[in-house]
């Protein structure tokens, strides 16, 4: 049966700033006091499954042990259907250490122009999970479907959001107005169901 979870403290299970205020935007407004693994100077679990929503379940939980509290985590990518899915769960590895997105974006043009590739759709996948003290776990996928443009333009938003255009529209989601993209994100997918199922 899927728990459900009450409003109170949150850790958001992440050490990426641009998903911290994107994971706060989504469940403040709920009455959940969200702190972040950045904040409280987690440990960075290696992220050894093979899914987002095994490396999503890690963080979590990896979280929740550790400060004894709900965790919600976050395990997203950039899927090109051209490059057969990649960079996918190796999308924040594609930008190197330290992360260069402006280099990650470079590799997957490099990449679809050696391939001689006409199709650039892409999609960007979230997989958001709620891990408890006690090993429990409760995990959503979301998805939004698009293509890419290049060269990348805007400077909103984070990672691949330069390159990413939405189904239906017309500027990449780093030009976007945040609100807006988080009306329509893979992110605000998987939230959706979240909230549906865990009664928040
Ligand atoms: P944590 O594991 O600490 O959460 P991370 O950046 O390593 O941070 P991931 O392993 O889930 O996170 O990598 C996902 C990468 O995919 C992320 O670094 C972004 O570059 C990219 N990505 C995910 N969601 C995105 C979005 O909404 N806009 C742009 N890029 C996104």
């Amino acid at each position: 049966m899927t728990r459900k979870l009450a409003p109170g403290n949150l850790i958001a299970a992440t050490h990426n700033s641009g998903k911290v205020k994107e994971l706060k935007a989504l469940f403040e407004p709920l009455g959940f006091q969200v702190r972040s693994a950045i904040e409280l100077d987690l440990a960075e679990p290696e992220e050894t499954e093979k899914t987002f929503t095994g490396n999503a379940a890690l963080k979590a939980l990896a979280a929740a042990r550790t400060t004894g509290e709900p965790a919600l985590s976050d395990d997203s990518g950039l899927e090109v259907f051209a490059l057969d899915g990649q960079p996918g769960i190796y999308s924040a590895r594609w930008a190197g250490e330290p992360r260069s997105f402006e280099n990650a974006m470079k590799k997957v043009q490099t990449a679809l122009v050696e391939k001689n590739a006409d199709d650039y759709s892409a999609r960007f996948v979230c997989a958001l999970a709620i891990g408890w003290p006690d090993g429990h776990t409760e995990i959503f996928e979301g998805e939004v479907r698009g293509h890419l443009e290049f060269p990348a333009r805007g400077d909103k938003g984070f990672g691949y959001d330069p390159i990413f255009v939405a189904e239906g529209e017309t500027i990449t989601f780093g030009e976007m107005d945040p609100d807006r993209k988080h009306a329509m994100s893979h992110r605000a997918d998987a939230f959706v169901k979240l909230k549906a199922a865990l009664e928040i």
